[in-house]
């Protein structure tokens, strides 16, 4: 069982985060679920036949799965860990959503994936710097190391008034070194990239399980991706993470009624604006 994280560390990674762009959290994941989620996604990869996408950004040597929620039940545990999930809330807000969820096997001989912001497709309608518009928890599940790929990254790159993208060679460019088990959380403005695997057989497995606010379009489409009968299995918390919840009480509507009420019934009920309203009225919940 791994503890939650208490206020004062909370509150150191959330300044480094703010400093830096960037936190790690050192023995993050339980040793079990490290290994049932590298043995599952290393199986899923020969029964689905996964091969490398061969796109820049996906890579030509890199086996890459996407809607892991779908493929596995180990992975219901990531988005809702208990040493990652405050620290995304306290940067975004408890409406956040559940953006995307990736398993990222970078093989040998793969090159270095052009280095981009996480949240740059919203970036471009904002002024720089600005809050996260993602918020991505990279997960160890093998060594990271400088030779196997380790993330690439630019230490306070989420802080520049303009993206870094042809000036690399005037920025602190970093490798990721971190052992499986521990997670790097970022800002999704800090400028960062796979990294190339120069090794000759050491495949680097990392999961990116990122989030974005309850106002912004998720990356992933869980709800047609996930069937109903599937979803109905996961906790609260996590559908509420899916996007079946209404943020702040009236975006994501159907008819008046949470897309949680449609599918689950009672389970979620929720009515868009009377709700929202019923609550501000109590004492309790201003
Ligand atoms: O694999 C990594 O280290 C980073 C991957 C990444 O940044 C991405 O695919 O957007």
């Amino acid at each position: 069982m791994t503890a939650v994280l208490d206020e004062t560390t909370l509150a150191q990674h959330l300044a480094r985060i703010d400093d830096q762009g960037f936190t790690v959290i050192e023995d993050a994941v339980e040793p079990e679920l490290v290994a049932a989620l590298r043995d599952t996604i290393r199986r899923l990869q020969v029964e689905l036949g996964i091969e490398p996408l061969g796109t820049a950004a996906e890579g030509h040597s890199t086996l890459r799965m996407y809607n892991l929620l779908a493929k596995d039940p180990v992975f219901q545990a990531m988005p809702v860990h208990p040493q990652v999930l405050p620290i995304v809330e306290a940067l975004l807000d408890p409406g956040c959503l559940l953006s995307g969820m990736t398993a990222i096997d970078i093989g040998p001989g793969e090159d270095a994936q052009p280095m981009h912001g996480d949240d740059i497709v919203m970036s471009r309608h904002l002024i720089r710097p600005h809050a996260p518009m993602m918020v991505t928890s990279m997960w160890a599940l093998t060594d990271f190391t400088a030779e196997s790929g380790g993330t690439r990254y630019i230490p306070g790159s989420h802080r520049l008034p303009v993206i870094p993208r042809n000036e690399l060679g005037r920025h602190d460019v970093r490798a990721l070194e971190m052992p499986a088990g521990a997670v790097m959380i970022f800002h999704g403005s800090l400028w960062h990239g796979g990294g190339p695997n120069t090794s000759s057989d050491d495949w680097r497995l990392g999961v990116n399980v990122q989030f974005c606010p309850g106002f912004v379009r998720q990356q992933q489409n869980h709800y047609l991706a996930i069937p109903t009968d599937v979803a109905a299995t996961f906790s609260d918390r996590l559908l509420e993470l899916l996007g079946y919840r209404l943020y702040k009480g009236a975006m994501g509507h159907i008819d008046g009624r949470s897309p949680g009420e449609v599918v689950f019934g009672e389970r979620f009920a929720e009515t868009a604006y009377r709700d929202a309203e019923a609550r501000r009225a109590s004492p309790l919940d201003p």
